[in-house]
Parts: C-alpha cells; sequence; structure tokens
C-alpha cells in the first residue's frame, strides 16, 4: 500500500490566510494536522519552514514547506487537482482570478487593516479605500453567484475569510458593509452556506475581541 503524503498546516488565531489555506483544504477533502503557531513566540519549525517571512500559513506537505497563503491554495488546487477545481482551466479566467486575488490583498488587506488601526483622518481614508475596494469586487462579481462563476473558486476562498472580520471593521469604523455593497453581503451569506467556510470562519465577535486585546497590548494611544 503507498503511504499518503502527510499534510501539516502551521497557522495562527483569526489569521484570514490561514482560513484560506483551511477552506482549499475542506474543499478537497485532504485529511491534514494543524498547528497553532503563537505570533509572539514563533515555533522553530514556523522558523524553519518559512526563514525568509517566518510568517503563516505555511503548508508542509511531505516535509516540504509552501508558503504564502494565495500561492498555498493554489498548491493545493494544482496537487489534488481532480476534486472540485478552484482555479479555471482556461489561461484568460485563470489569469483574472489571480489578478482579482491579488487585488484582496493589495487594496482590501491592506485598507482593512488601517481600519482598526488608525483614528481621525485617517481611519476615514482607510475607510473610502476600503469600501472603494469592495465595491470594484462587487463590481467584478456582477450577477455571478460566486466570483468562480456558478461554483465557489479561487477568488471566493481569497476573500471569503475578511467576512468574518467585517463586524471588527463596521464597529472601529462605524459603518455597515450591507449598505454599501449588498450584493458582497448576499455573496458572503452564500459562501457560509458552504461546508468548508462556515466550518473554518471565526464568529465575528470572538475576532473582534481578539483585535480590542491586541489594540490593548501592542498598539498605545
Ligand atoms: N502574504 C502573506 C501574509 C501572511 C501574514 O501576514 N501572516 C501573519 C498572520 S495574519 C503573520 O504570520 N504575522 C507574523 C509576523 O508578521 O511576524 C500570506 O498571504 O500568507
Amino acid at each position: 500500500m503507498v503511504e499518503e503524503a502527510k499534510v501539516l498546516l502551521l497557522g495562527s488565531g483569526f489569521s484570514m490566510f490561514g482560513m484560506r489555506a483551511k477552506i482549499a483544504l475542506a474543499e478537497k477533502g485532504i485529511k491534514y494536522e494543524y498547528m497553532e503557531e503563537d505570533l509572539t513566540n514563533k515555533s522553530p519549525l514556523l522558523q524553519e519552514m518559512n526563514p525568509i517571512h517566518k510568517k503563516i500559513p505555511v503548508l508542509i506537505h511531505d516535509g516540504r514547506p509552501i508558503c504564502e497563503s494565495l500561492i498555498i491554495v493554489e498548491y493545493i488546487d494544482m496537487v489534488w487537482h481532480n476534486n472540485y477545481p478552484l482555479l479555471p482551466s482556461d489561461s484568460y479566467h485563470k489569469a483574472q482570478a489571480r489578478f482579482w486575488a491579488d487585488f484582496v490583498d493589495q487594496k482590501v488587506y491592506n485598507a482593512s487593516r488601517r481600519v482598526w488601526i488608525s483614528e481621525g483622518d485617517e481611519q476615514e481614508v482607510a475607510k473610502k479605500d476600503f469600501l472603494q475596494s469592495l465595491k470594484q469586487l462587487e463590481w467584478f462579481l456582477g450577477d455571478k453567484p460566486y466570483f468562480g462563476g456558478d461554483t465557489f473558486g479561487f477568488v471566493d476562498v481569497a476573500l471569503i475569510p475578511f467576512y468574518c472580520w467585517f463586524y471588527t471593521y463596521e464597529t472601529f469604523g462605524n459603518f455597515k458593509v450591507e449598505e454599501v455593497c449588498p450584493k458582497l453581503i448576499s455573496w458572503a451569506k452564500r459562501c457560509m452556506q458552504k461546508e468548508s467556510v462556515s466550518e473554518t470562519l471565526a464568529d465575528g465577535n470572538d475576532v473582534y475581541e481578539s483585535v480590542l486585546d491586541y489594540k490593548k497590548k501592542f498598539i498605545s494611544n
């Protein structure tokens, strides 16, 4: 009997990047071990497996590390390609999916972090940037049920973990995403009907509490 290669995921708490890897593994039905990292006291394994950035997530497949969440999701899609493809096979649509997943990292993540970290004028700019990036995503979504079209795909995996952070952004920024991007919220609720998503995403209140705690500990006013 051929032994299956061991899959280990290094992740941490409410990281949206770690959630991407978990959702992709769940979509593919891959059995894996999970190791929670304390990012204030990184394990020797994390430092050895991601010596460049020393960040989670890291997927360790048969002893070999794969770093960066979008690269991990793409790797999972390539290695376990027989079930539930996440990236389209068509080259143009594949390029489009990569573009929008990168947009989530460059625009959505960047602005979302500034919404809860900053205050005053800086926060107002962050709110504007964040909502604008969501509106642009909503434009790309159009009337499709998922970013991947009729099926849940790469861009959906890239963006949906942010949904459990919406309560945090909304509470710090005093706005409601649904008032600006109702279609995006319908999309998020549709994704939540998938077990891979609902079982991975954290509770919005728990995320908020952890952010409050983080700010108290690490960001002095
Ligand atoms: N671009 C990376 C971002 C990963 C990332 O920022 N991970 C954070 C947790 S959310 C981390 O490990 N931070 C530890 C550090 O910065 O030292 C990805 O997509 O995987």
